[in-house]
């Protein structure tokens, strides 16, 4: 059975469930899952109600699918994702992606957690993907092309999509949130990195450093999909931190810029929304 016969199976089952054929796909990174439960006409799945959906191996992290209206506007929304540091192979890790885009997704809106490699980060500042550097030394693409879902060679020059990255100014300045933007090195993780590897990732230009999200762009770029992404910078990585990370103190900004960015990340999707439907 072939990758594209495993998302219809799996879409054809969230179709049964809700008649809102998503436009935009939203991906809720951690301590942001909250954003999904102020959808309108919600209709949840678990990811184990989904057919061949890979489920999280961190225990409560069970992540559901949500189908429902952000401000009018039809999303399908990831709440939890699976990472590769958990044991899947990143072909695997990308299927729910995958499925946003075959339930109709024109559009994709990841957000994350990061660490702040850009010594003039604080812990709660929100920062817009620009660009990414994979440094996982894996790729969801590896493996024999599905030409049904896209090219072999995709190109990865407009990997974070300039429209999209311009509405998330706009909501921005709209919400009064100011935000930071950069480069987000993706690793494989689990450990953090040392200092030694912090300075390697500032000198090859990142300005944040997290375990997920560019499989996921790399997937929705090969199906055609334009990415917009936001990191919420929730520590400052190894080295550049005055002093040990103080765990309450972290989720207390985490707390604090949750609020922020959820609000950014409402009117974003409405802004996208609208240019998807709206020409
Ligand atoms: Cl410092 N590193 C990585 N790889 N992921 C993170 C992080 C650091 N802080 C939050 N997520």
């Amino acid at each position: 059975m072939s990758l594209i016969s495993h998302l219809d199976e799996a879409a054809s089952v969230i179709r049964a469930k809700s008649p809102i054929t998503p436009v935009v796909g939203v991906v809720l990174g951690s301590g942001l899952g909250a954003w999904a439960e102020s959808l309108a006409e919600p209709v949840v799945l678990p990811y184990s109600e989904i057919p061949f959906m890979p489920v999280s191996t961190i225990v409560g992290h069970a992540g559901k699918l949500w189908i429902g209206l952000a401000n009018g506007v039809p999303v399908a929304c990831l709440q939890g994702r699976v990472h590769l540091y958990e044991g899947h192979a990143p072909e695997r890790a990308v299927f729910g992606a995958r499925l946003l885009a075959r339930l109709g997704c024109r559009a994709a809106l990841l957000t994350n957690a990061a660490g702040g490699t850009r010594p003039t980060f604080q812990p709660g500042d929100l920062m817009l993907i620009r660009d990414h550097l994979n440094l996982t030394g894996q790729n969801p693409l590896v493996g024999p092309n599905e030409a049904g879902l896209g090219p072999r060679f995709p190109d990865m020059t407009h990997a974070y999509d300039r429209r999209i990255a311009a509405l998330a100014r706009e909501a921005a300045s709209d919400s009064g949130v100011s935000i930071h933007e950069g480069i987000y090195a993706g690793l494989l993780g689990p450990s953090y990195e040392t200092p030694a590897e912090i300075t390697m990732l500032r000198t090859l230009g990142a300005d944040a450093v997290g375990m997920s999200t560019v499989h996921e762009v790399i997937a929705l770029r090969h199906m055609g999909v334009r990415c917009g992404a936001m990191s919420c910078i929730t520590n400052l990585a190894a080295g550049l931190s005055p002093r040990p990370l103080d765990h309450k103190e972290v989720e207390e900004t985490a707390r604090q810029s949750r609020e922020r960015f959820t609000s950014l990340l409402s009117t974003w999707v409405q802004k996208v929304g609208a240019a998807i439907t709206g020409g």
